[in-house]
């Protein structure tokens, strides 16, 4: 239900300038954060060597479509004083609270993958705040404003289905915090359905607010296929005074792989919704119902695709 732009994929491998030493010919580029400032598109890309490193690079637009690389890695100032390794930090989500502009993503480390939180004025410099997670999790996507006085995320538990293998999880959590540094699980809000599409699920896009809820868009991963997990695009709204009440839930996904780039590449049939830009909000900051919605994500693990929709149709589709 949501419609691929005619121009995709809109970011690829190709556009992607070399910056020495550490990206030159990569070899794939996906899962962005996105978000408008200054009346520009920004992207915060996961480009990944032929190392299999993975670096975020920041993108620019002024019509969301044709995007203008960056010819540097972006530096998250102080994440050098990390003591433990860091192998990959990648899949970067953005939101905006107030006029500060955080950036969560995930960090492959020894102790598992965890979740670290970077913060920026201007898209320029970029200063790491810390680890905020303890133990295995990943998506975490941190909500635009306070609810009851607290700061709230979404987040996904790893849960390792083969040893050595990669780890994904059937339970987004709602967690909260004081400083956005120290967070605790408040519940588990949403599990995979089984047999289903989304039997695993890990949010998108942070969410959005509407007149009707927390509109959020997730991933969910189908594994009772043979040969392939199947990772596709839904939709959820929970409610905007307790945002741990799931409201709705879309019974059908609104985006699966279907096109060659998003079935065939480093990891095929996946479509990863990560960012999201809304383009009307009202004087109140709900999003209004008839505002275009950009969706962009990550295809196959290779490249970048936008799909777009409206504010109404997502609320009808998790309500169907
Ligand atoms: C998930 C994460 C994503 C990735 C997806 C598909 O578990 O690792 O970064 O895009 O799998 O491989």
């Amino acid at each position: 239900m949501l419609k691929r732009n005619f121009k995709n994929p809109v970011v690829t491998r190709t556009d992607i300038p070399d910056i020495h030493p550490h990206l030159v010919d990569v070899s794939s580029v996906f899962n962005p954060g996105a978000i408008k400032f200054n009346g520009k598109y920004i992207l915060l890309l996961r480009v990944q060597n032929r190392g299999r490193e993975t670096f975020i690079v920041k993108a620019e637009s002024s019509n969301g479509i044709d995007f203008k690389i960056d010819n540097k890695i972006v530096d998250f100032k102080g994440i050098e004083k990390v003591a433990e390794k860091i192998y990959h930090i990648y899949d970067a989500r953005i939101t905006r609270i107030g006029d500060v502009h955080y950036i969560m993503f995930a960090m492959d480390m020894d102790c598992g993958c965890q979740l670290g939180l970077a913060k920026t004025n201007d898209f320029e410099e970029f200063e790491f705040l810390g680890i905020v997670s303890e133990g295995d999790i990943r998506n975490g996507v941190l909500f635009p404003e306070k609810v009851n006085g607290k700061y709230l995320r979404f987040d996904r538990p790893n849960k390792v289905q083969l040893e050595g293998g990669p780890s994904s999880g059937s339970a987004i959590c709602l967690s909260e915090s004081d400083d956005l540094l120290k967070w605790k699980t408040v519940k588990p809000v949403m599990g995979g359905r089984f047999h289903y599409w989304d039997e695993n699920i890990g949010s998108g896009p942070p969410p959005v607010k509407t007149r009707e809820g927390w509109l959020h868009i997730y991933h969910g991963v189908a594994m009772h296929f043979a040969s392939a997990n199947i990772y596709q695009a839904g939709v959820a709204l929970f409610d905007l005074d307790d945002p741990s009440v799931l409201l709705f839930r879309g019974k059908y996904n609104i985006l699966e792989p279907r096109e060659l780039f998003e079935l065939t590449g480093q990891v095929p049939n996946v479509v990863f919704p990560s960012g999201m830009i809304v383009e009307d909000y009202d004087a109140e900051g709900f999003a209004s119902l008839n505002s275009k919605v950009l969706v962009y994500y990550g295809a196959a693990d290779t490249v970048v695709g936008l799909a777009e929709s409206t504010i109404k149709e997502l609320i009808e589709a998790a309500k169907q």
